[in-house]
């Protein structure tokens, strides 16, 4: 681990070496993922104080926002005779049918309360094509059109994030693993995340094939004693 190389050395170097300034990435920190709301995920309110405690470490935060139509092709209320966890297709992908969740304007849609969101450089939506969904903070799930998430970060030369928020089977994966397709060096902030978990064991399954994809998966813990040694 490249961090560890300055453990033991002096001065300079071990500051220049740690100078790396990554950007860090909310994904989806909004109310109706919290128990309570709409789309609620297990747990997913313990995500904020993880967020919250982390910001500081980073030049840069960044949001993303589901930010969906009330005609929204996944919501199964749009979808005659369907129900919510059934699948179809939609914009030519698999796409598994919410309950309405994250409507544009409404409270459902707004950041956790507690949340820094003051601490936000850059909010992206995504999900605002009522014809696909969008669960990566970066592409839209048939991938032909983008939130700008990917382009901010080429402009400011970003070369490393992190990743955390809700929920680590969905969003959190698919940002992560688009990030790392985008030649990012990508860490999980785990205790940061919850899954849905619609099949006991997907927020597991998400995190190993993270992992096999070359995301690190790291604690906040782990995440603030290496940087407060270094600086
Ligand atoms: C999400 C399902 C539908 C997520 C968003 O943020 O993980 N999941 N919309
Ligand atoms: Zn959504």
């Amino acid at each position: 681990m490249p961090g560890n190389l300055s453990a033991g050395s002096a001065g300079a170097a071990r500051v220049a070496y740690d100078l790396a300034m990554p950007t860090l990435i909310v994904v989806d920190l909004q109310n109706d993922f919290l128990p309570g709301g709409a789309l609620a995920v297990p747990h997913g309110d313990e995500t904020v104080a993880v967020a919250n405690a982390v910001m500081d470490r980073f030049t840069r935060v960044v949001a993303t926002q589901d930010w969906h139509p009330r005609a929204h092709g996944s919501f199964a209320a749009n979808q005659s005779g369907r129900a919510p966890g059934e699948v179809i297709e939609l914009g030519g992908v698999v796409q598994v049918l919410w309950p309405v969740h994250c409507v544009q304007g409404t409270p459902g849609a707004e950041f956790a309360p507690g949340l820094q969101v003051e601490r936000f450089t850059r909010v992206f939506v995504k999900g605002t094509d009522p014809g696909v969904d969008s669960y990566s903070g970066f592409f839209d799930n048939d991938r032909r059109s983008a939130t700008g998430l990917g382009d901010h970060l080429l402009e400011i030369g970003e070369t490393e994030v992190a990743v955390l928020g809700l929920a680590t089977d969905y969003c959190v994966k698919a940002t992560a693993l688009d990030a790392h397709r985008l030649g990012l060096r990508v860490r999980l902030i785990v205790d940061g995340c919850r899954a849905v978990e619609l099949q006991p064991g997907d927020g597991e399954r998400a995190i190993a094939e993270m992992l096999a994809a070359g995301i690190e998966v790291v604690t906040s813990a782990e995440l603030l004693a290496e940087r407060s040694a270094s600086v």
